[in-house]
């Protein structure tokens, strides 16, 4: 297959992908990194920074989950059907916010699987940064539109990996609402991590 997605099953920042990928029809073999938090670099293929998701497209390596993304549809989606290449500036806020807010969630998750005690204070500057992220999108969740698009991928994403891990409390109505609405297409459910 000329697409190859390194990923982890449960990792945020590659389901958004997988999502644009399923949305879009475009096939892709998904090739199982492991654990994100291992120190061996053959699990992440040509990526130097260690993380997941990385695209091998033919010959190219393409790195981070937006480059990603953009790639894919400059490449196979001219229409840009699910507004990845928008150039609004308050999507672009919020999706600087999630990815921001799924950093913060790496942070937790691979900190406590290294062993690090999660109760020091820097962890919980994330846990209060992952809320006021969550509660500034909540504001703004007009931003979601009901139609299924890039934004809305990278929020399921970001709420369904906070929901798994137990991170924060997840008390915002709006943004549940169109959490479960997307949840509802076949396609977004089959990638909910488990
Ligand atoms: N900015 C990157 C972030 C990717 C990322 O942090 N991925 C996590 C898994 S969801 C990872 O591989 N982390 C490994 C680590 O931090 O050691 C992107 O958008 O792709």
């Amino acid at each position: 297959m000329d697409l190859q997605l390194i990923y982890t099953p449960r990792s945020h920042f590659s389901r958004k992908v997988r999502l644009l990928l399923d949305g879009l029809g475009i096939e892709a073999a998904l090739v199982d990194a492991g654990n994100a938090a291992a120190l061996d670099p053959a699990l992440f293929g040509p990526n130097p920074l260690m993380k997941v998701p990385t695209l091998l497209d033919g010959g190219r390596a393409v790195f981070e989950s937006d480059h990603i993304a953009a790639h894919l549809v400059r490449t196979r989606d001219p229409g840009d059907r699910f507004g990845v290449l928008t150039a609004d500036v308050d999507a672009l806020n919020a999706r600087a916010v999630m990815n921001g807010a799924m950093g913060a969630e790496v942070e937790l998750v691979l900190g406590a699987r290294s062993g690090f005690d999660t109760a020091h204070p820097r962890f919980d500057k994330m846990r209060t940064a992952l809320v006021a992220a969550l509660d500034w999108l909540e504001q703004r969740h007009g931003l979601f539109g009901d139609a299924p698009d890039y934004l809305g991928f990278h929020l399921v994403s970001l709420w369904d990996h906070v929901a798994l891990y137990d991170l924060v409390p997840l008390e915002h109505p709006r943004l549940r609402a169109r959490v479960e609405r997307l949840s509802a297409l076949p396609f977004v459910a089959a990638s909910k991590p488990r």
